[in-house]
């Protein structure tokens, strides 16, 4: 995992690094209430059950997010991943193989972009406005996991802005509303 500060000024794709070279530290992000672990090992998968058991999340899945695996659909994935957004739960993240980045929006709104690879695992909190992409291999493979039946909903910048979860997010963290 690296964090850093996002270039916006960067006219590349969103797969690009966008690199301003400003880094950003795990209590960084946890100052925005992003979580981070990094799981290793042969025995990462029971790690990944300790965690699951104690943040009671029941159900998981796994996702590959390439152009093998989505074939004509993937580029237009990739750009919806990519729109801001939130969600009303925790999105959790566990990366299996390949690579990506999340980006997530400080309290002054400035975009954190999260390099994320094999043994990776984030939980992004309920109501941060955030969004996805793989990085130039354009390969990831990672377990999601949720608290009760899968919900990935995104809601969309800026109607999110009056939902209850960003109000909740924005009070706890005095992020931008
Ligand atoms: C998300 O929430 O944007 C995704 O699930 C993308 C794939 S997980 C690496
Ligand atoms: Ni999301």
């Amino acid at each position: 995992m690296r964090a850093y500060i996002y270039d916006t000024e960067d006219t590349a794709d969103q797969r690009a690094p966008h690199d301003t070279g400003i880094e950003k530290s795990v209590e960084d992000l946890e100052k925005v209430g992003v979580k981070y672990w990094r799981i290793e090992g042969p025995n990462d998968i029971e790690q990944i059950d300790v965690i699951a058991k104690e943040r009671q999340y029941k159900n998981r899945d796994t996702i590959v997010v390439s152009p093998e695996a989505m074939g004509e659909v993937y580029e237009e994935k990739v750009k919806s991943f990519f729109s801001e957004h939130l969600h009303e739960d925790e999105e959790i993240r566990f990366i299996l193989d390949g690579s990506g980045f999340f980006d997530v929006r400080d309290q002054g709104d400035v975009w954190i972009r999260i390099h994320m690879d094999k043994g990776d695992m984030i939980i992004l909190p309920a109501g941060i406005y955030h969004r996805f992409t793989t990085d130039e291999k354009n390969y990831i493979k990672a377990m999601r996991l949720f608290k009760e039946d899968p919900l990935w909903t995104p809601i969309n910048r800026p109607i999110a802005d009056d939902n209850k979860y960003r109000v909740e997010y924005v009070n706890s963290y005095n992020a931008t509303a």
